[in-house]
């Protein structure tokens, strides 16, 4: 089954309308394969105007977080009900720096991602090991460990894509090999298989991510459990394109 090829734009906390006019009006301009999903996700001040300018079907927006209550006390921060309100599709939920700097756990990663499914939005969940876990011969268990919370709550996988971000790669400008990205997407995807069907670990998008860019994007091109990226530094730069079409 062909899985469609899916590309996320992290911004970060970076950008400003200037900015983001210049990505969004970049894949506006370009020529995009039509069997590609692309999802920018800027900062949460910035979701409503990115979806106002984006033409092409295949781009929609995302947000970067959301928390799991629909209103109500919470200082900062911004809930699904809202982000879908403005237009948005997705929300990338687990990213180290989310668990990282903020503290995030598995157990609320996965309480967040049932909660933001069950109102409709696409998860991008994020999971990937430290340098020590991978020094220690611990990528597979870290990574279990993380899906394990989220396969508890996750009753359709449909609008799940899985990001496969090893820690030591993330903005440091030192990609997995290929070959090595494919080995724990496999892995990923057969212990999907394993707990959760065939049927969804099929269907399940596996995104690589990790200092992916317009140099590295088409040499993963080949490896059949690497579905898509999700993009940081490179999201913000003109190269973005170029790993949009990097399966061409
Ligand atoms: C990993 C990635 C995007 P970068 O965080 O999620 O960022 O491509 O800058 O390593």
């Amino acid at each position: 089954m062909a899985r469609t090829f899916f590309i996320g734009g992290n911004f970060k906390l970076n950008g400003t309308k200037q900015s983001i006019k210049e990505i969004v009006e970049r894949l506006n301009e370009a020529t995009l394969p039509k069997d590609v999903e692309v999802v920018l996700c800027p900062p949460a001040p910035y979701l409503d105007y990115a979806t106002n300018l984006v033409s092409k079907p295949q781009v929609t927006i995302g947000a970067q977080n959301a928390y799991l209550k629909a209103s109500g006390a919470f200082t900062g921060e911004n809930s699904v009900e809202q982000i879908k309100d403005v237009g948005a599709k997705w929300v990338i939920l687990g990213h180290s720096e989310r668990r990282t700097i903020f503290g995030e756990d598995d157990a609320l990663i996965a309480e967040k991602t049932k909660f933001a499914l069950d109102k409709g939005l696409g998860v991008i969940l994020c999971i990937g090991e430290t340098l020590e876990e991978k020094k220690a011969g611990n990528t597979l268990k870290v990574v279990e460990k993380q899906l394990d919370a989220a396969i508890a709550q996750i009753k359709d996988w449909t609008n799940v894509v899985i990001a496969y971000e090893p820690v030591w790669a993330i903005g440091t400008g030192l990609a997995a090999t290929p070959e090595d990205a494919q080995e724990i997407h496999a892995s990923i995807r057969a212990y999907l298989a394993k707990k959760v069907s065939s049927d969804v670990a099929e269907k399940t998008r596996i995104l690589y991510g990790g200092s992916a860019n317009g140099q590295n994007a088409h040499t993963f091109k080949d490896k059949k459990d690497v579905d898509g990226f999700l993009v940081g530094g490179a999201s913000l730069k003109p190269e973005f394109v170029d790993i949009v079409n990097s399966r061409n």
